[in-house]
């Protein structure tokens, strides 16, 4: 299952996934392998780094679109031997476009999960870069011409809403035609006009669209809407996309964010795709299971560190009405790493792909990059720079953030809507700021006179760590005890403060990381989880609980 629900009434799309034959580099490991699924869920391949080789034969021909909605980290595909495509980044998707005489084919799929010069995202880290097809591999059958996105922006009017819609319409044909674009929403058909589509280019189409009579998307009412796309010639539909929209807006008011007008206080949680076992492959059921949990203590957000998430996960947040602060992938790199030639491209081409895919979904109410790199430096503010302007030529709706841990020596607050810092008072503690309400106040302060003033403020990390099970009267640091004393101050301090737009707590679960880590990790493991990497819950959890729920 790779979304809620179907993305096509006309063109056929099925899911390649199954037992796959596979076999690593090294050859230590032959044989079949479960699609999507992490290759460390074969107990001699746990940790293994490297490559892998998956295979399989499928009977196929004209327009095909292999569309891979998550490799771990690096894919290279082939059929029948010929190199289609290639592509870097675990959390994106991607696609493969052929054209094939009718009969058997060979996919080949080689993976890459090592950390090398060419990885500028993966590298060592506070969580784990699993390897494989992670996530869903469709096969589509397609026409002469494709609808390959539509994005759909919401605007409020005096006499409800409006909408501007964008469509992009690619043609596979050797020759020129004429199409109409007609989209249903809301039980009203709209036509989009007529389409001259030049043989083998890609159009886009825009149009603004009123809607009366429509629901609002908010938190306590998530209303979905589908959108229907249709590409017609002459009166047959020749292909087609289904979407899900939800008619709201954010703004940003000085320190207020704004839902269709309501301010919002985000309490949530910082959520690694990591599910014990399963690895960063989490199937729908574990989603479920994590989003109830979330649920359970009050929490309306959710800060998908760090990277895209798989869409399935953020269908299910637009259906609950969670938030989510959709992140570009990056983690903690310093000035050196940010300066690998290929940091740039790959972290603009990340957040290219989060766009296109994840644009329509509601829940979405800011993007992020860039957590706790350089941004204390003038080349790293070039990039921040640089993130943010690609952003912004992509999505002038939604407000842009990073989370900082630079503090007092920021130099890029001016840069985003929103200024988001990570703190750890009495876990990392910090010198005569331990306590969470001073450091919430002097870092509010900091942002005020240094290009953060007048803007939403996020807490979008704070929290300590515990080892699920481990309880003791000494309450020592690594015990549930300790763990639950330190976020009741924290929570206690940072919720106090009228200021403060949101808080993320680090973190939702425990995850894994890379063995680098070991020092500061027991188990391997990230253990600030509230709850265990088996979604048992810590001491912690219903401390949270109490603050999230309170009136
Ligand atoms: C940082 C980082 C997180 C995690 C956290 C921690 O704030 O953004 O990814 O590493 O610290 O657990 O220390």
């Amino acid at each position: 299952m790779y979304r809620l629900f179907n993305t096509h009434k006309v063109r056929r799309v099925s899911e390649a996934g199954g037992l796959w034959d596979f076999r690593t580099q090294t050859e230590s490991y032959e044989g079949k392998l479960a699609v999507p699924s992490c290759w460390e869920i074969i107990p001699s391949l746990a940790a293994y780094k490297g490559k892998a080789e998956y295979r399989r034969k499928f009977t196929l021909g004209g327009n095909v679109r292999l569309v891979f909605k998550g490799v771990s980290h690096t894919a290279r595909v082939f059929v029948d031997g010929e190199p289609v495509c290639e592509h870097y980044n675990a959390y994106t998707e991607f696609h493969a476009d052929l054209s094939l005489p009718y009969g058997e084919h060979e996919i080949t799929v080689e993976v890459d999960n090592s950390y090398s010069e060419a990885s500028a995202l993966h590298v060592e880290n506070d969580y784990y870069t699993y390897g494989g097809i992670t996530r869903p591999l469709l096969i589509e059958e397609l026409g002469d011409a494709v609808i390959n996105y539509v994005h759909f922006t919401p605007k409020k009017t005096a006499e409800g809403w409006s909408a501007s819609i964008s469509a992009e319409i690619e043609s596979k044909a050797a020759h020129d035609a004429t199409y109409t674009l007609r989209y249903t929403l809301a039980g009203k058909t709209y036509t989009a006009g007529n389409i001259i589509l030049p043989a083998g280019q890609t159009v886009t189409v825009s149009g603004e669209y009123n809607f009366d009579g429509v629901t609002p998307y908010t938190v306590n009412d998530p209303r979905l809407y589908t959108i229907y796309a249709e590409l017609c010639l002459e009166d047959k539909t020749v292909d087609d996309l289904i979407d899900r929209v939800g008619f709201r807006e954010i703004k940003v008011e000085g320190k207020k964010l704004l839902l269709n007008g309501e301010p919002l206080r985000l309490m949530g949680f910082n959520r690694h795709e990591d599910f014990n076992s399963l690895g960063s492959s989490v199937p729908l059921q574990a989603m479920m299971r994590d989003l109830a949990l979330i649920k359970e203590t009050g929490a309306n957000s959710i800060r998908t560190c760090h990277y895209p998430n798989n869409e399935l996960f953020l269908d299910l947040c637009d259906e609950m009405g969670i938030l989510v602060w959709e992140e570009a992938h990056a983690r903690g790199l310093d000035e050196k790493q940010m300066a690998n030639p290929n940091f740039l491209p790959q972290s603009l081409k990340c957040i290219d792909e989060m766009i296109a895919c994840h644009y329509n979904h509601p829940c979405i109410f800011c993007w992020g990059i860039l957590n706790e790199c350089s941004s204390d430096t003038d080349y790293g503010r070039s990039c921040y720079k640089a993130l943010f302007d690609r952003i912004l030529a992509l999505d002038k709706t939604r407000p842009r953030t990073f989370a900082s841990n630079k503090h007092f020596k920021d130099i890029c607050l001016d840069l985003e809507e929103i200024v988001s810092v990570n703190f750890y008072s009495g876990w990392y503690d910090f010198p005569d700021l331990s306590a969470a309400d001073k450091m919430t106040a002097s870092l509010l302060q900091y942002a005020n006179d240094h290009g953060g003033g007048d803007k939403p403020f996020i807490v979008s990390e704070i929290g300590a760590g515990a080892i699920y099970g481990y309880r003791t009267e000494s309450a020592c640091k690594w015990s549930e005890d300790r763990q639950a004393q330190i976020i009741d101050e924290q929570l206690s301090a940072v919720l106090a403060n009228e200021d403060v737009t949101g808080v993320f707590i680090w973190q939702f679960c425990d995850v894994r990381v890379d063995e680098s880590w070991f020092y500061g990790r027991p188990r391997s493991m990230n253990n600030k989880g509230i709850v265990d990497e088996y979604r048992r819950k810590k001491l912690s959890f219903d401390v949270v609980k109490r603050h999230f729920c309170k009136k």
